[in-house]
């Protein structure tokens, strides 16, 4: 190819944007039935608690209504709650977990 051939090409750079996946929060709910022990078991299983965070959780919750247990991208945690309800429901209990966005 020699020098006259030579074309100056426009090329439009765009850049690709790679937007994080929005966090979303996996929240206990405080009920009167549940036995403590119960809820401490589900946390360690379910969301892979050491007892001492678990117990912690599980008495956040117990005192003031409700506590983040963690976050996950939205399809994770609202499986994560889904199990960890429906464990509680298999055994009688109104165990509740929910999801919110992150802000
Ligand atoms: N409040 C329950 C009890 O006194 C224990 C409990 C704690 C239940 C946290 C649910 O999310 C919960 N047995």
């Amino acid at each position: 190819m020699s020098n006259i051939d030579v074309v100056t090409r426009r090329t439009t750079k765009t850049k690709p944007k790679i937007e994080r996946p929005k966090l979303h929060k996996v929240i206990l709910v405080n009920d009167d039935f549940t036995p403590r022990d119960f809820v401490v078991m589900i946390l360690k299983a379910e969301f892979r608690m050491t007892e001492e965070q678990a117990y912690k959780v599980m008495l956040t919750a117990h005192q003031r209504g409700v506590c983040v247990v963690a976050v996950f991208t939205r399809d994770v945690a609202e499986t994560k709650a889904t199990r960890a309800t429906d464990a509680g429901r298999a055994k009688g209990y109104p165990l509740l977990f929910t999801t919110e966005p992150e802000e």
